[in-house]
Parts: C-alpha cells; sequence; structure tokens
C-alpha cells in the first residue's frame, strides 16, 4: 500500500464518521418526528465523499443530489447552519425553508444538493465553463447516481463537456439502486462509466467503498480534468445501506441481502481495518476523532433545536418570481 501522511489519514477517518454520525443523527430525529420534510441518507457511502473532497479547496465546485449531506459536509460546509436548515431553523442554509435537498454553501464551492434527479450536471458544467473562461487552475465535480445517469441532462452535460473541454469530473455513485429499483433493469449497460466512451471521454472505476481508491482514482481524474485533456468519468461502485428514504418500508429488497453486503463493504470499519493492521494510526487516534465528531454533533444539535422557526411572513422571501 502506498504512504499517506497523517493528517490525510486522519482527514479521511474525520470526514466519514462526521459523515456517519450526523446521518444517524438525522435517522433518530425524524423518527421522533422533530424533522420536516423527506430525508435521504448516505450512510454507507461516505468513502466517496471524503475520497473525492479531500483534493479539493474552497475555490473548486462540487453539485450535489437528493442525496446531499455527505456531499456537503465533504466539502466543508458549517455543520451547526447544515442542523438547522434540516430542523427547518432560522440559522440555516436557506433560512429554514429549504431543508435537507436545497442546503447550499457557496463559500466552500458547494452550488448545491439538488430535488431534481440529474439537475446538478448543468450547474458543474456551467460552473467548469466559468473555471475555463477566467483561466484558472480549478476543477468542478458532479456526484450523481445510477439512475440519474438515465435521463436526458446527463448526455447533454456529457456531450458539451466533451466537446469544450471543460475541466469537470463526473462521480458516478452507482449504489445499485434507484428508489425501488434495481439499475440493471432500467440501465442498459452494466457498467454506467461505459458510456464515457460515446463522449470520447476518459474513464475509471474505483470501488466506492474504499477510500483509497476514491482518493486516487479521483487525484487522476482531477488532474486530467484540469490538463486541458477534457472531462473525466469516475464511477465509484457502492450500495444503498439505507432505504430510498427514512420511513422506506424496503418491500423490495431483504434485510439478509442488505447486512451481507454492509458486512463486508462498510467503509468505515474497512477503514479502521486497514490502519491498524498496517500500524499506520492507533486506536487512540481513532478514538479521539470519534470524540472530536461527537462533541460536534452535539453542538450543531444545540444550535438547531436552540433556534428558532422562521416567522410565516417570510414565506415569500428569497423567492425569484
Ligand atoms: C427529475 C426527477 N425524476 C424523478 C424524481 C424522483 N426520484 C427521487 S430520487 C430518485 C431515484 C434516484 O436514483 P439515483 O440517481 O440512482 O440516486 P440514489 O437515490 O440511488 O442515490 C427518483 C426517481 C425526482 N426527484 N426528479
Amino acid at each position: 500500500m502506498k504512504r499517506y501522511n497523517k493528517e490525510l489519514l486522519k482527514t479521511f477517518y474525520y470526514k466519514m464518521v462526521k459523515i456517519r454520525r450526523f446521518e444517524e443523527t438525522i435517522e433518530r430525529y425524524f423518527f421522533d418526528g422533530e424533522i420536516p420534510g423527506f430525508v435521504h441518507l448516505y450512510i454507507g457511502e461516505e468513502a466517496i465523499a471524503s475520497g473525492v473532497c479531500a483534493s479539493l479547496t474552497d475555490k473548486d465546485y462540487i453539485a450535489s443530489t437528493h442525496r446531499g449531506h455527505g456531499h456537503t459536509i465533504a466539502k466543508g460546509a458549517d455543520l451547526n447552519r447544515m442542523m438547522a436548515e434540516i430542523f427547518g431553523r432560522k440559522t440555516g442554509f436557506c433560512k429554514g425553508k429549504g431543508g435537507s435537498m436545497h442546503i447550499a454553501d457557496f463559500s466552500v464551492g458547494m452550488l448545491g444538493a439538488n430535488g431534481v434527479v440529474g439537475g446538478g450536471f448543468n450547474l458543474a458544467v456551467g460552473a467548469a465553463l466559468a473555471i475555463k473562461k477566467q483561466n484558472r487552475d480549478n476543477v468542478s465535480v458532479v456526484f450523481f447516481g445510477d439512475g440519474a445517469s438515465n435521463r436526458g441532462t446527463f448526455h447533454e452535460a456529457l456531450n458539451m463537456a466533451s466537446v469544450w473541454k471543460l475541466p469537470v469530473v463526473f462521480v458516478c455513485e452507482n449504489n445499485q439502486w434507484a428508489s425501488t429499483t434495481p439499475y440493471r433493469t432500467t440501465t442498459s449497460v452494466e457498467d454506467i462509466s461505459a458510456r464515457a466512451a460515446g463522449y470520447n471521454m476518459a474513464c475509471k472505476i474505483v470501488d466506492g467503498n474504499d477510500v483509497f481508491a476514491v482518493y486516487e482514482g479521483f487525484k487522476e481524474a482531477m488532474e486530467h480534468a484540469k490538463s486541458g485533456e477534457g472531462p473525466f468519468f469516475l464511477e465509484a461502485k457502492t450500495y444503498r445501506i439505507k432505504g430510498h428514504f427514512v420511513g422506506d418500508p424496503e418491500l423490495y429488497r431483504t434485510k439478509e441481502e442488505v447486512n451481507e453486503i454492509y458486512e463486508e463493504n462498510n467503509p468505515i470499519t474497512r477503514f479502521e481495518d486497514k490502519v491498524l493492521s498496517k500500524d499506520l494510526m492507533s486506536e487512540a487516534e481513532l478514538e479521539e476523532i470519534r470524540n472530536k465528531v461527537e462533541k460536534e454533533i452535539k453542538e450543531a444539535l444545540e444550535f438547531a433545536m436552540n433556534s428558532e422557526f422562521p416567522d410565516p411572513s417570510e414565506i415569500f422571501d428569497d423567492l425569484y418570481v
């Protein structure tokens, strides 16, 4: 295995555990009836956002999905304002009026979660066009699911990005499900990255449950995209451990199937096993990070719970009509 510096290892673990604990907390409070709206969890897919965003700065852009908490945390958005938004409070990123699927933080290059499946492609391509026109050494990234790769916006974005050789990386999170549908029943190819060939685009498949593989794959993708050679398609193979949304009865698959896959593919235990067995990190170092995350989650919860709801008179403020 390649040598990684300790700070990077700590960042991988910190981001993955922070996403996991955030999502577990949201799930719990959703079932307690404290959270309005609809919530989709990123549990089990933490290695993708964490492995990708480890190479990005605030001047690089990401466009996210309806399952966007992990991307937003990995890109460095403020946890308190995220929690407050999901709890529908005034101190949230959208003043409590957007909720889980509309969190954006332009100050860290996070262009937004998106309730429209396939809505992020053209935002990321537009941001990449701006980077190119301004001669900046940055990259734009769009995360999307296997299901979104069947939308027209996907094909339009890949074509345009390739024709104009834009610095954009398409990160497909192939978690094998689109709502209740296994992707192979609706998708013409086994590997979604095979579609990159139709747009003359470089591509790679990585194990999306291995943060090291995602990190290495994305570095190659980013260097390619920044060098002027055109966009890159990175497919991260993973699995959706939780239901499509919190509260999904999951009548379309068995618990046994999910548990079996999770046992082998939990990206966090896989990371722990690797760093401990190779003496790259100690149990004490891992624990210190877990404790730091617990503290931050607790603070964010307190911040959200102690914040006010928006006043009904503000309902039409901030709307573009
Ligand atoms: C344009 C559009 N069509 C349908 C939906 C309803 N919908 C929400 S999530 C989803 C499945 C998306 O699957 P995928 O892109 O694989 O992402 P995943 O949920 O697996 O992360 C669908 C069909 C929507 N939000 N937007």
